[in-house]
C-alpha cells in the first residue's frame, strides 16, 4: 500500500474556455480518483493548473490583437471558474506564468544541462521570411509526412497522433503570415530519448505490460518499435521561461518541456501554504504517482517527461497513466476551431445546479477504452431513466414515506427478514466493489455498481410494499423504513466521489454529519442511522429533462458551428499570383472511381482505382475518413493527371483528386457536377 498519492490532471491551455470532452477524459475521472483516495484516509496531492506558455497561446494572442498576459488572465480565470462549478476538488491550481514555475523549470533543465545529458545542436529550422521569427510548433502547418493530413502541425500531427519535427512537414506555411518559410541555422538542445530506449522498455513495456491501459500501451510500444529520436527542448520564441544557460540568449524552453514540470512547482507551492514538505510526493518511492490526460498527451506523460524524471536522477516515476481516449460530440469531433463543443460554462447557464447530471453521464459514458459519444438524447435518458427514475424516486419514496409515518424519526427495526438481511449484505459489498473499479480506473464501472444500489432500494421498498402494509403490519413496515433508510444512508456516502454535489444534498436531507461516517461502516455492515435520529426536509434530488430543452442544445451547437465556420473559418491566405502558362501546365481531367478500398494501418487512406477514358490508374487519397469505400464507386471527380507519382505507404500514386471542405470541415469532392461529363476529358 502506498503511503501518500501525486494525482495529476493535464495543465490546460489557457487559450480557450473548457468543455465536456476535456472533463469526461481528464478531470472528472481524477476528481472521483482523488476523492476516493481522500475518503479512504489517504494521503493525497490532487495537482493541476494553468498551462500558459506555448505556441497555442502566443498565435490567440496575435489573432486577437492581444497580449499574451491578457490571454492567459483571461482564460485562468473562467478555467478555475468552470473547474469550481463543477467540484473538481484540486488540492491545488496553480499557473506555469507564477515565479516559483520559472524557477523550477530552470532549475530542472540545469540538473539536465550540469550532467551532461542534453545535446547540443547547430541545425537548419524553418524561418519566416516575412515576419522574421523560426517557426515550430503551431507557427508553422503542412502535410503530414506519416498519414498526409493537410494541415499537421510543426510539432504534432492531430489526425494520426505522431510527434513530428517542423522541418518534417511537406509544404509547410506559417500561421502568421502564410508565408512559405525557409531553413535558417540556429542552436538548440536536445533531449536525446534514443539514449533512454533500454529504459523505457524495461519500465513499461515489461513492467507495465499488465496494469497499464491498452490504448496507452500499445501507444509507447509503437513509439518504441519505430525508434525513439532526441527532441528539442528549446525553441526560438518570445513567450515562454528563457532557457537559463550562456549562448541562449532569446531562447525558451519548449512548453512540452516546462508544462510537467508544472506538477512539480504546484505542489511546491500547495506544500508551502499548507506547512508541508513538498519533497515526499515527488521523490519518496512510497508515493504513487498517477497522470490524468487525454490520449494525445500520451508520449509527452509516458516517455518524455519520464525520461526527464529519470535523467535527473532524483523523482519518482508515474505508476499509471490511465489515459483516454476522446469524446466525440453528436457524432462528430469536438471542435474548438469548428465552435462545436459544450462550453461548460454554458451549460451552467442553461442548467444550473444540475452539475452533477453532468459529471454523471460523462462517467457512465467515459471513453475509457474506446471513443465515445456524447448526445443530447442519451444525457436525457440518463437523467430521466437512471438519476430520476431510479436513484432520485427511491429517495424521495424513503424520505416522504417516513416524514408521513414518523414524522421524520428514524423507526426502530424489529426482526430482520432474510429480505432485509440480503439487501444490506449486498450494500455492504459494495464499497470494496465500487473501490476496486476505480483503483482500477473503471469509473463507468463505479457509476453503474453505484445506481445498482438505487436500484436494489427501488426494487427492496416495490417487493415489500410498505405502504400496502401500514395498515395490517405497523412494526414490520418499521423494519422496511428503517432498512431503507440505511441504503439512502449508504448512497449519500458511496455517491460523494462520482456526485458529490447529490451527496451533500442527500446527507443534508437525511441529516447526517457528512465526517461521521464512513466506507468502512458501510463495509463494517454497522447501523448508518440510529433510531429516533431525526431526518431533514425533503427536496427532489433530480429533475426531469423534457425534449424541447434537449431540442433547444441540439439547436444552439448546430447554429454556433455555422455561424463560425461562415463568420470566422480562417481561410488560409491566397497564394501569389501565376501565369496561364503556370495553370496550363496542369492537366486536371475528369475521371471515375471504379473501385476503392482502406489503406490498411492509415485512419486516412483511400486506395483508388479510377477511369479516364480508357486508361485506369491508382491514385492514394487522404479521404477515408469522410467516405466510405462502397460510396465512393461511380463518383466523377477532378484528377490532377500529370503530377509526378508518389508512393504513399508502398503504393504508386499516379494523381491527386481536388477537394475541397464543407462547413462541417469534412472532404467533399469538387468537381463534374453534371452526370454527363465524359470521364478522361479535359478540365479547361
Ligand atoms: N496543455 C495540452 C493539452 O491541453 C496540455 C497538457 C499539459 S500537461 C503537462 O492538450
Ligand atoms: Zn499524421
Amino acid at each position: 500500500m502506498p503511503k501518500r498519492y501525486t494525482v495529476t490532471a493535464a495543465l490546460p491551455y489557457t487559450n480557450g474556455p473548457i468543455h465536456i470532452g476535456h472533463l469526461a477524459g481528464v478531470y472528472i475521472p481524477a476528481d472521483i480518483y482523488s476523492r476516493y483516495l481522500r475518503r479512504q484516509g489517504k494521503d493525497v496531492a490532487f495537482i493541476c493548473g494553468s498551462d500558459e506558455h506555448g505556441v497555442a497561446i502566443a498565435l490567440k494572442a496575435k489573432k486577437e490583437g492581444k497580449t499574451p498576459q491578457q490571454i492567459i488572465d483571461q482564460y485562468d480565470q473562467v478555467i478555475r471558474e468552470s473547474f469550481e462549478s463543477f467540484g473538481i476538488a484540486f488540492d491545488h491550481y496553480s499557473r506555469t506564468s507564477r515565479k516559483i514555475h520559472h524557477e523550477t523549470a530552470q532549475e530542472f533543465f540545469k540538473i539536465l544541462y550540469d550532467k551532461g545529458v542534453f545535446e547540443e545542436k547547430i541545425s537548419e529550422q524553418l524561418f519566416d521570411p516575412e515576419v522574421e521569427q523560426f517557426l515550430a510548433d503551431r507557427f508553422v502547418t503542412g502535410i503530414c509526412p506519416v498519414c498526409q493530413y493537410s494541415s499537421a502541425y510543426g510539432d504534432q500531427c492531430e489526425s494520426c497522433g505522431s510527434s513530428l519535427s517542423a522541418t518534417e512537414l511537406i509544404q509547410p506555411k506559417s500561421t502568421l503570415s502564410g508565408a512559405e518559410p525557409i531553413l535558417k541555422k540556429t542552436k538548440h538542445w536536445y533531449l536525446p530519448l534514443n539514449q533512454f530506449e533500454g529504459f523505457i522498455k524495461e519500465w513499461i513495456l515489461e513492467e507495465h505490460q499488465n496494469d497499464w491501459k491498452p490504448n496507452v500501451y500499445g501507444q509507447v510500444k509503437s513509439w518504441v518499435t519505430n525508434g525513439l529520436q532526441p527532441r528539442a527542448v528549446t525553441r526560438d520564441l518570445d513567450w515562454g521561461i528563457s532557457v537559463p544557460v550562456a549562448g541562449a540568449e532569446g531562447k525558451v524552453l519548449y512548453v512540452w518541456f516546462d508544462a510537467p514540470i508544472g506538477y512539480i512547482s504546484s505542489t511546491k507551492e500547495w506544500a508551502k501554504k499548507k506547512g508541508l514538505d513538498w519533497k515526499p510526493y515527488w521523490c519518496d518511492q512510497d508515493t504513487q504517482l498517477v497522470h490524468f490526460i487525454g490520449k494525445d498527451n500520451i508520449v509527452f506523460h509516458c516517455i518524455i517527461f519520464p525520461v526527464m524524471l529519470k535523467a535527473s536522477e532524483q523523482y519518482i516515476l508515474p505508476e499509471n497513466v490511465p489515459a483516454n481516449e476522446f469524446l466525440n460530440l453528436e457524432g462528430q469531433k469536438i471542435s474548438t476551431s469548428k465552435n462545436w463543443a459544450v462550453w461548460l460554462h454554458h451549460y451552467l447557464k442553461d442548467f444550473p445546479d444540475q452539475q452533477d447530471v453532468l459529471r454523471y453521464v460523462l462517467t457512465a459514458n467515459g471513453p475509457e477504452t474506446k471513443d465515445n459519444d456524447f448526445t443530447w438524447e442519451e444525457f436525457q435518458a440518463r437523467n430521466n431513466n437512471e438519476l430520476v427514475a431510479i436513484f432520485g424516486n427511491f429517495i424521495n419514496r424513503v424520505m416522504v414515506l417516513s416524514h408521513k409515518y414518523y414524522d421524520g424519526f428514524v423507526p426502530k427495526s424489529g426482526e430482520l427478514l432474510k429480505e432485509d438481511l440480503d439487501v444490506l449484505e449486498r450494500m455492504a459489498e459494495l464499497p470494496k466493489k465500487i473501490g476496486y473499479s476505480i483503483e482500477n480506473y473503471r469509473f463507468r464501472e463505479a457509476s453503474q455498481t453505484l445506481i445498482g444500489l438505487a436500484r436494489l432500494g427501488n426494487k427492496y421498498l416495490a417487493d415489500a410494499e410498505p405502504w400496502k402494509l401500514i395498515k395490517k403490519n405497523p412494526e414490520r413496515v418499521k423494519t422496511i423504513m428503517n432498512t431503507a433508510l440505511q441504503i439512502s444512508s449508504g448512497l449519500s456516502i458511496l455517491s460523494e466521489p462520482i456526485l458529490p454535489f447529490t451527496a451533500e444534498k442527500l446527507k443534508r436531507m437525511m441529516n447526517l454529519d457528512p465526517e461521521t461516517l464512513s466506507w468502512d461502516t458501510i463495509g463494517a455492515k454497522k447501523v448508518l442511522l440510529e433510531p429516533q435520529h431525526l431526518l431533514g426536509k425533503t427536496s427532489l434530488l433530480f429533475q426531469q429533462i423534457d425534449d424541447s430543452q434537449m431540442d433547444a442544445q441540439r439547436e444552439k451547437l448546430k447554429k454556433s458551428a455555422l455561424d463560425n465556420n461562415f463568420e470566422k473559418k480562417d481561410f488560409s491566405p491566397l497564394k501569389p499570383k501565376t501565369s496561364h502558362t503556370n495553370f496550363d501546365a496542369l492537366d486536371l481531367r475528369v475521371a471515375e472511381i471504379i473501385s476503392a478500398k482502406k489503406v490498411k494501418k492509415t485512419k486516412k487512406l483511400m486506395e483508388l482505382t479510377v477511369r479516364l477514358g480508357e486508361e485506369e490508374r491508382t491514385v492514394v487519397s487522404g479521404i477515408a475518413k469522410d467516405f466510405e469505400a462502397e460510396e465512393l464507386i461511380g463518383k466523377k471527380v477532378t484528377l490532377l493527371a500529370n503530377l509526378k507519382p508518389r508512393t504513399l505507404k508502398g503504393i504508386d500514386s499516379q494523381g491527386m483528386i481536388l477537394l475541397g471542405e464543407n462547413s462541417n470541415g469534412n472532404f467533399v469532392f469538387v468537381g463534374p457536377e453534371d452526370k454527363t461529363t465524359v470521364s478522361g476529358t479535359s478540365i479547361k
